[in-house]
This record gives structure tokens, sequence and C-alpha cells, in this order.
């Protein structure tokens, strides 16, 4: 897959009074290199309609599309990849259905990461880093020590999740993260692309051009 620096993920909730597509882009303007769909509210017909206009916009700025647990809708609205949870479809069953579409799976010990690498995961996300109020169902903080064990043994990309703010980036950044996702710090940002370029340039990344 593409490489990328800045994930940024959905979540509508921190943004009722704006476009989800405004806010996206202006994630994207940033620099923000990934988009992923994620939303557990929708139907099916409102997620293919947000899942397209997110694919044209991605599209429209040569950035990485990704849509969250739905492999359905992935494929009707051509996404380049899925993200799937540890209770969500197993990976090979998925590869099945997506082909050489990127695969993400979430993990939260070690061993989940040596096995999504093994079944031929594209990327690993890896948390929650911290404590996040924005996932309903999610498990421990994991720490930055489960971020430097990755570091340490994983060669495929894994990207750092879970609580990750400006005000603590940097411990992730030094515990061997070159890959951060942020939910609710950008998307509920009053300035979005600053907020992606001040992620970007904590992982030493010259702002890009626009
Ligand atoms: N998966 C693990 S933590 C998380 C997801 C989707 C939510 C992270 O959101 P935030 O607002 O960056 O803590
Ligand atoms: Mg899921």
């Amino acid at each position: 897959m593409k490489d990328f620096r800045l994930y940024a993920i959905t979540a509508e909730q921190f943004h009722p009074n704006r476009d989800l597509i405004e806010v996206m882009e202006e994630a994207i303007i940033g620099g923000a290199d990934i988009i992923q769909l994620r939303d557990k509210a929708s139907g099916k017909e409102e997620l293919l309609r947000k899942a397209q206009a997110l694919r044209e916009l991605t599209r429209k700025h040569g950035v990485t599309f990704i849509v969250n647990d739905h492999i359905d809708i992935a494929l009707e609205a051509d996404a380049d990849g899925i993200h799937l949870g540890q209770n969500d479809l197993p990976l090979e069953e998925a590869r099945k259905l997506v082909g050489d579409k990127i695969i993400g799976i979430s993990t939260h010990a070690i061993e989940e990461a040596r096995l999504a690498e093994a079944q031929g995961a594209d990327y690993i996300g890896v948390g929650p880093v911290f404590r996040t109020a924005t996932k309903a169902d999610v498990v421990d903080p994991v720490s930055v020590s489960y971020v430097s064990e990755v570091a340490a043994e994983i060669r495929i990309p894994f990207v750092a999740i879970g609580g990750i703010k400006l005000s603590n980036v940097d411990e992730v950044i030094a515990a061997g993260a070159a890959r951060i996702c942020a939910v609710s710090e950008i998307v509920g940002s009053d300035d979005v692309s600053g907020t992606c370029r001040a992620f970007l340039a904590k992982l030493g990344c010259k702002d890009k051009e626009e």
C-alpha cells in the first residue's frame, strides 16, 4: 500500500454543525493522507452515500480511502480498503472478498499484531494507546510500551491510535510510531488543517504544498 503518516477517521459527533466532507477536506489539506469512514450510526443507504462522497474527495486529492467494518460498502464505493477489528470478519475471509485491496486490522497485544502480519494484513492499528471516549467498546489502554513492542518486531506499517492529542503525541513518537491516527483531536478542532499540520510537524514532516 501507499505509505502514510497521518490517519484521519470520521466522527461526526465532534462537529455536529459542520459538513462531513468539508471537515475531511480540511484534514486532507492539512496533510492527512489516509481517511477512514467510521460510522456506527447510519443505515446502509446513508453509509453508501457518505462512502461515495468521501471516495470522490479522496480521489480528487490522491489520498487513500478506507471503510471501517462494511466490506460491501467498501466494494460498492470502490474504496482502497477496509479496516477490521478483532471481532469482525477474520482477515483470511475478508481477503477472499476484497482481493488486493488494503486490509487494516486493529490490534491490542503483540500476539494479535503477529497474527495480523502472518495472515497478510497491509497495516495494523496499535492501541488504544491512551484512554479514549471516542470508541464505545474500547479495551483498556495499552500504553506506549505496546507501541515500542510493535516497533521493535513488526515489519508491516503500523499506526498508533487512541487518545492521541498534540499534547501527548511526542511520547508516542518517541516510543517508535512513525504513523499517527487522531480522531477527536482532528475532526473536533476549530482549525482542522492546522491541527493536521501540527501533527505532521511533530512527526518531522514538512508542510504539504497547497
Ligand atoms: N480505535 C481504537 S481507539 C479509537 C478507535 C477507532 C478511537 C480513537 O479516538 P480518539 O478521539 O483519537 O481518542
Ligand atoms: Mg469493526
